[in-house]
């Protein structure tokens, strides 16, 4: 008699939170199907999650701890123990601590996946203070940076109450496809149709846009020029929220002051936006309530990303939208994080980070959650300056793909004395490193997970199946460290876990009792919201307890308290002299359905579909080149070239470019799988000058060329576009 039952789970195949029914029979998942009642996808899930067994059951998963077997990059991989692996992994660095201190080691883990916090805690307890997340200045954090500093919270959008937005301002976002994680594209589709109107600002006509009744499309890195224009329209107008501003904002004046210096006509010359359009938009914003601010990765890949990002923020707070139902709330982040053992990283270690006196609200000791700066950990693994990183410890990071400067990144590994990757499959960069651990898939691992944006929500992820050797990044942290005698060796994932619920319950009383086993058994749980908690708290938790529209954080970090919009340093008008040989401005990124960053690429069904990235061009820009429709591109940049398919559509500016990111070919031969054939991050670049604040670099808003790949035959011309372009 075979054994089938149906287990309630969550997806974690993006940053996570569909919940699922898992139907197991005989110890395999033989179905995977959303789970109606799943608080926040209500019955719903992509392509990503549906395709889960083909993810689970990939014949190229990593099976076994392998150590390398000839030379590094040779691809010849011997299979060991865990036993052996750990050994190793501890001797060899032991080694490095006692040569070169224990700052030589760099943790790298990838996007915000289940392990996220459990990174930062095994680098503390080691002693470096160099662990990297490769979104970390580019991704999610400026906006958490910016939102603490100004607002005393992290904010995010309702759509959980009764209230919907009326009005979303969709800003650098792809929500169809990529919100948040991925998830929340169902709860904002809900929204969308229960009426809210739209203003999205996209240089790309997405879905959104062409459903919007205001779409920016606005020059590539030129962000916080639109924003700083629609806050001259709002305040001059005197469209604001007057009650709001005098009560709880600090700065009004200085900032109203500023603005002055971006009026419409001439942010329509920095952003290429209408002057009529930015009022029209502005306007809207500010009479439309609740409105809510939906906003993505598009404002944070240039060296102004901090204040592109506060420059955007402070909308939401002047038109008084803050912590009400329908609009942008104070963090739904109800569960602390797992420890990260802050107290065992030294104050003299901490001074070492990589980054701490330059990039002091990313990596100095003012913020609660630093990390390192990713270019100054590449250049001293390849200069050894200002000390030298001899190793790299990867967990759940692909950095020649998502790093800027994939060469760049490639010959820091190469330079690097002993390199781990833990990952599902063998890419590109665990094939530079000396030991590969396999990681176990969403389906095989316990954890427990609350975003900021999953609405009061806490999921379980159970470990309803395992495949070969595969284990948990959590287990391996614990049980290595174990190995090395350090001090977070004697707990349990289970423990860590236990520990973070006890903690939330001494703030949320619904939570009273509840351990990791009786979440799993419950699998999601949700705790009812308050609004406006800065009327019953008396203020907000910033140092004048109001929104700091003028931040006195910044002020005394040394940076402008006052958003400001600076060109970008590679741009028609910063660098004219480039602009013959690289007449159009690049933007890299626009995430497809099936593929989560350069994840995927394995997948035969996902392929099928989409086989090869797409550079999109307008239809005349396509024409002066020669151009057709599902034609080879080469894309250079003064940097390098790679290729990519014609995407020729008229959803673009005719003097932008877009590449699509992430791409690399496990069928093609190692240790490279042709990392540097498509990936975009061979045209951007890893030098200064980065954002004073948080030490990001330029990625999108650069220059480059396109031209037919005359030599390259098109093997199939029937990529299907997402849906809804
Ligand atoms: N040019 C350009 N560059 C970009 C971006 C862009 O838009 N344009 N986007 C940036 C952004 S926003 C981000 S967040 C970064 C993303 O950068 P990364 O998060 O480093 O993304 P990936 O390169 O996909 O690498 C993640 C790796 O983790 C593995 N993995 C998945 N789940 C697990 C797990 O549970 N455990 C372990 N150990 N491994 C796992 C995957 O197989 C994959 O190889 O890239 C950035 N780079
Ligand atoms: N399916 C899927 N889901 C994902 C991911 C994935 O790779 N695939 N990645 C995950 C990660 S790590 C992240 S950070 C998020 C990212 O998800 P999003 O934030 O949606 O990021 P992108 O799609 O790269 O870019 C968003 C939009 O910004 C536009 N854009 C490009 N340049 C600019 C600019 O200069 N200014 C403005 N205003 N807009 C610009 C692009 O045209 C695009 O439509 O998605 C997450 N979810
Ligand atoms: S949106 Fe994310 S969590 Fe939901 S099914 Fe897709 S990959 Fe899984
Ligand atoms: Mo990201």
């Amino acid at each position: 008699m075979s054994e089938r039952k149906t287990v309630k789970a969550a997806c974690r195949s993006c940053h996570g939170g569909c919940s699922v029914l898992l139907t197991v029979e005989d110890g395999r998942v033989v179905k995977i199907r959303p789970d109606p009642d799943g608080p926040l996808n209500k019955g719903k899930m992509c392509i990503k999650g549906l395709r889960g067994m083909e993810l689970l059951y990939h014949p190229d998963r990593l099976k076994y701890p392998m150590r390398r077997a000839g030379a590094r990059g040779g691809c010849e991989w011997q299979r060991i123990t865990w036993d052996e692996a750990y050994d190793e992994i501890a001797e060899n660095l032991a080694k490095i601590k006692e040569s070169w201190g224990a700052e030589a080691i760099c943790v790298a883990q990838g996007t915000g996946r289940h392990m996220f916090h459990h990174v930062p805690r095994f680098a503390n307890t080691l002693g470096t203070p160099n662990w990297i997340e490769p979104g970390f200045a580019q991704c999610f954090f400026p906006r958490v940076q910016v939102g603490m500093m100004c607002f005393g919270a992290s904010p995010i959008a309702d759509y959980y109450g009764e209230v919907k937005p009326a009005c979303i301002l969709v800003w650098g976002h792809n929500h169809e496809v990529s919100s948040a994680g991925s998830e929340c594209q169902f709860l904002i589709g809900e929204a969308i149709a229960a009426g809210a109107k739209l203003i999205t600002v996209d240089p790309r006509k997405t879905p959104s846009a062409k459903r919007s009744e205001h779409w920016l499309r606005l020059r590539p890195g030129t962000d916080a020029a639109l924003a700083l224009g629609m806050l001259h329209v709002i305040l001059n107008e005197g469209i604001y929220d007057k009650d709001f501003v005098d009560k709880w904002c600090y700065g009004f004046e200085p900032l109203r002051q500023r603005v002055q210096q971006y009026p419409p006509e001439r942010v329509a010359e920095i952003t290429w936006v209408p002057a009529q359009q930015i009022i029209d938009a502005a306007r809207m914003l500010a009479t439309t309530r609740p409105a809510t601010l939906e906003w993505g990765v598009g404002i944070e890949h240039t060296p102004n990303t901090t204040q592109t990002v506060r420059a955007v923020a402070l909308l939401m707070a002047v038109t008084g939208n803050y912590d009400v139902p329908g609009g942008w709330l104070e963090d739904l982040g109800v569960l602390p994080a797992a420890d990260h053992n802050n107290h065992l990283l030294s104050e003299e270690q901490g001074k070492k980070r990589l980054g701490e006196s330059e990039y002091r609200i990313l990596a100095g000791s003012h913020n609660p959650f630093p990390s390192a700066h990713i270019p100054s950990v590449i250049e001293a693994a390849i200069s050894g300056q200002p000390y030298p990183i001899k190793s790299f410890l990867h967990f759940g990071n692909n950095g020649i793909l998502s790093n800027a400067d994939a060469h760049k990144t490639a010959r820091a590994l190469r330079a690097a004395e002993f390199n781990v990757c833990m990952d599902l499959f063998m890419t590109p960069t665990a094939q530079l490193c000396d030991i590969v651990l396999p990681a176990a898939a969403w389906m095989e691992l316990d954890e427990i997970h609350c975003a900021p944006d999953w609405g009061h929500t806490i999921l379980t992820q159970k470990q309803v199946v395992r495949t070969y050797e595969c284990k948990s990044d959590e287990e391996v942290f614990c049980e290595l460290s174990a190995r090395m005698g350090l001090a977070y060796g004697a707990e349990t994932p289970s423990d860590i876990y236990d520990e973070q619920l006890r903690r939330a319950a001494e703030q949320y009383p619904a939570l009273e009792g509840i351990d990791f086993a009786r979440m799993k058994q419950i699998s999601y749980l949700q705790i009812p919201y308050t609004y406006k908690k800065y009327e019953q708290r008396g203020g907000f938790r910033t140092p004048t307890g109001k929104v700091e529209l003028y931040s006195t954080i910044f002020e005394k970090l040394g940076y402008d308290p006052l958003p400001y919009y600076e060109e970008p340093p590679e741009s028609p008008y910063s660098t004219p002299e480039l602009l013959k040989a690289y007449p159009y401005v690049l933007t890299t990124g626009g995430r497809r359905p099936q593929y989560f960053c350069s994840e995927g690429r394995q997948m035969e069904s996902f392929r099928r579909a989409h086989n090869f990235p797409q550079v999109e061009i307008h239809p005349q820009t396509a024409a002066a080149h020669g151009i057709e429709n599902g034609d080879m591109v080469y894309i250079s940049s003064p940097r390098g070239k790679i290729i990519q398919k014609a995407w020729v559509h008229d959803g673009i500016d005719p003097r932008v470019i877009n590449c699509e990111y992430g791409w690399w070919f496990p069928e093609q031969a190692g240790p490279e799988h042709g990392c540097f054939t498509a990936n975009c991050n061979v045209l951007t670049s890893m030098e200064a000058p980065f954002d004073p604040c948080m030490g990001t670099y330029q990625l999108r808003g650069l220059l480059c060329t396109i031209e037919k790949a005359m030599d390259y035959v098109p093997g199939d011309r029937t990529d299907v576009p997402p849906r809804g372009w």
